[in-house]
């Protein structure tokens, strides 16, 4: 093994708390939500039986409604801001009362394919379908109440992608009032420069203070917020993890429950069709409270490829967009266009690289018939983590690592790309 498999693999076990990986030490000392995802994945390819208990212990935050929240708070932690008090939901355990994109499905399917034979894997995959069923139940009723086949993103932190420019026109109607006091905890680990400003903590607390007035009920969340976005990256992760489901539901489920998410693949794929824009050459999000498409590249705009949802014309289009971006930086992918006004190299997702972004975007590459742009993006991933180690994220134009060290999704990827 290389010794940059070696260091992935003693990073997810540095960063495991007890059958749950935090995202890195300090500056993120819970378990989240797409993170371990990804992680779950990671550990498939060296160890199974705690690839199983990180989903089995995400599962554990799931709400009643079939909200996987994006953090399970399992054991304190002064760490971090926002914590359990903060968000005032009524869980045991503590958790956040927002989302992240659905990733699980997928990671669950990936380590069944792994894991199958072996083992408790039948038993253990049998326990955890009904919880994604119920998930995935719940980004239809309670995000796309009026079935238009786009989900809605409430506030960036569902995203994933919390400082995107794809959020800026959206974000400036938000008020930066807020009832909790911003005790940021972020910038006293990382460079500033890196993280979202000020303002931006303004505007994500004002909205978990809207949510948490309205005792996080979806229907009043969706009513009252002044952030509500299609966004494509989003979207497409949950109809990739709706075929993976369904894959699932072939050997765990009921003829009902396949023919339920055939009618929401249906649905989502036209959904995602409509964010195509031809300006752009990419699928970018939409406000849906004023219906405006967003006009500004992003690499979520590449992940409508990840879910199959690409005509042939589209996916040469997007391929093309890319491959223009990487006329303009060293490294594939940047997380914003680089010859946007808003490209800013090492801000967090205005522009640095991100090596799951990466994986799913290679994913849809090879998929749609584009294998050697896909080795290319894959071929960057493995050359920055190999040089700058499992950092949290990558400047694209001279490869250096940033952000949180010993990363756990990071090394995840790294694995993954061994095989
Ligand atoms: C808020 C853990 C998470 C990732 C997100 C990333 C960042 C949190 C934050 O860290 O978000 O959820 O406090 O900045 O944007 O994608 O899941 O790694």
């Amino acid at each position: 093994m290389t010794d940059s498999l070696t260091d992935a693999q003693a990073t997810l076990r540095a960063n495991d708390r007890g059958g749950y990986t935090v995202p890195t030490a300090r500056l993120y000392p819970f378990q989240w939500n797409w993170d371990s995802a990804f992680v779950a994945m990671g550990f498939s390819t060296f160890d199974e039986d705690r690839a199983w208990r990180e989903i089995e212990r995400l599962l554990q935050g799931q709400w009643a409604d079939g909200l996987l929240p994006h953090i399970v708070f399992h054991a304190p932690s002064d760490d971090y801001f926002p914590g359990p008090d903060t968000w005032g939901t009524t869980h045991t355990p503590p958790t956040s009362g927002i989302t992240q994109p659905p990733v699980l499905a997928t990671a669950a399917r990936l380590l069944f394919d792994t894991a199958m034979h072996r083992g408790d894997a039948q038993a253990r995959m049998a326990a955890i379908y009904p919880a994604l069923l119920r998930n995935h139940r719940w980004w239809q009723q309670a995000r796309d109440p009026r079935r238009t086949g786009l989900v809605a993103t409430l506030h960036p932190w569902e995203s994933g992608m919390d400082n995107s420019p794809a959020w800026d026109r959206a974000m400036a109607r938000v008020p930066t009032s807020t009832s909790t006091p911003i005790r940021r905890r972020d910038t006293g680990h990382i460079d500033p420069a890196m993280r979202p400003r000020e303002v931006d903590y303004q505007r994500f607390i004002h909205l978990v203070d809207c949510f948490r007035a309205v005792a996080w009920d979806p229907a009043r969340m969706f009513a009252a917020t002044p952030f509500r976005m299609a966004d494509p990256a989003t979207n497409a992760i949950l109809l990739r993890a709706e075929q993976d489901l369904l894959v699932l539901a072939q050997r765990f489920g009921t003829a009902p429950e396949q023919a339920e998410i055939a009618g929401r693949i249906a649905g989502l794929s036209a959904g995602i069709g409509t964010l195509w824009n031809n300006r752009v050459g990419l699928w970018t999000a939409r406000d849906l409270i004023d219906d405006t498409p967003v006009e500004v590249g992003t690499s979520a705009g590449l992940l409508a490829l990840f879910a199959r949802a690409a005509s042939g014309e589209q996916s040469a289009r997007a391929a093309a967009t890319l491959t223009g971006w990487a006329g303009r930086v060293r490294f594939l992918v940047p997380s914003t266009d680089p010859a946007s006004p808003c490209f800013e190299p090492l801000r967090y997702w205005r522009g640095p690289v991100w090596a799951v972004m990466n994986w799913m975007i290679a994913e849809g590459l090879d998929a749609s018939g584009q294998p050697e742009l896909a080795a290319r993006v894959r071929a960057d991933t493995v050359a920055l983590i190999d040089a700058a180690g499992p950092m949290e994220y990558f400047d694209p134009t001279d490869g250096k690592g940033a952000g949180g060290t010993a990363f756990s999704w990071t090394a995840a990827i790294r694995l993954l790309l061994a095989n």
